[in-house]
């Protein structure tokens, strides 16, 4: 498992240089407050951004819970359920070490291949990622939609910056979409 910092270590090591170019390093200190704000805006929010991926998944195709389908019966809804929720907590330490190491080695190595093999259609676990990769950039911005979550609305307080902090929104898209392409 790598970070931001062990990367930098072994591609230089790869090429046989000394460590050259600091700056990406140097921003990801600088940000390090507003990493941790994403993480814990993630993490904090991470039973009812599954919840609420995995039921809306199940709302758009409900055959996935009659029998037959793969969320049927409640030990497949269970299964299916803590898979969310592994996703999502991978994607977050992806995140705080500020690099997809981890997510790659230990969450989706195999997957797609265990996926085939129990016959859990991609396709819809593909839908209840991209469900929550919207949830976490809206509480990474801490801007979740009241629309969309009624009464369960919660903000975070933390300070947003820098345009709605892009950067670290784009930096999680990427690990979501990590996730989708290892499932297609
Ligand atoms: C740490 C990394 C890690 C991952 C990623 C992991 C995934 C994982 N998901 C599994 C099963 C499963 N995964 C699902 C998931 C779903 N079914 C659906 O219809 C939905 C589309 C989807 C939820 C979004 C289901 C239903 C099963 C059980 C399938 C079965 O037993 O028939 C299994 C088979 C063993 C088991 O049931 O526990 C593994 C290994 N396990 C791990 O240790």
């Amino acid at each position: 498992m790598l970070d931001a910092f062990s990367r930098a270590v072994v591609s230089a090591d790869a090429s046989t240089a000394p460590i050259g170019d600091l700056s990406a390093l140097k921003a990801f200190v600088a940000s390090g407050n507003r990493r941790l704000d994403a993480v814990n805006a993630i993490a904090s929010n991470a039973s009812c951004m599954v919840s609420d991926a995995i039921a809306g998944m199940i709302c758009e195709n409900q055959g996935l819970i009659q029998a037959g389908g793969n969320c049927y019966p409640n030990r497949r809804m269970a299964a299916c359920l803590r898979d969310g929720e592994i996703v999502l907590r991978y994607v977050s330490y992806a995140l705080l070490a500020g690099d997809a190491s981890v997510l790659d080695d230990r969450c989706l190595n195999g997957l797609k291949e265990t996926y085939a093999a129990l016959g859990v259609p991609a396709t819809s676990t593909v839908r209840a990622v991209q469900i929550m990769k919207a949830q976490a950039a809206a509480h990474i911005q801490d801007d979740p939609s009241e629309a969309r979550a009624g009464a369960r609305l919660r903000k975070m307080g933390s300070p947003v910056v820098n345009d709605r902090c892009a950067s670290l929104v784009a930096e999680a898209s990427s690990y979501f979409d990590r996730v989708i392409s290892a499932l297609g």
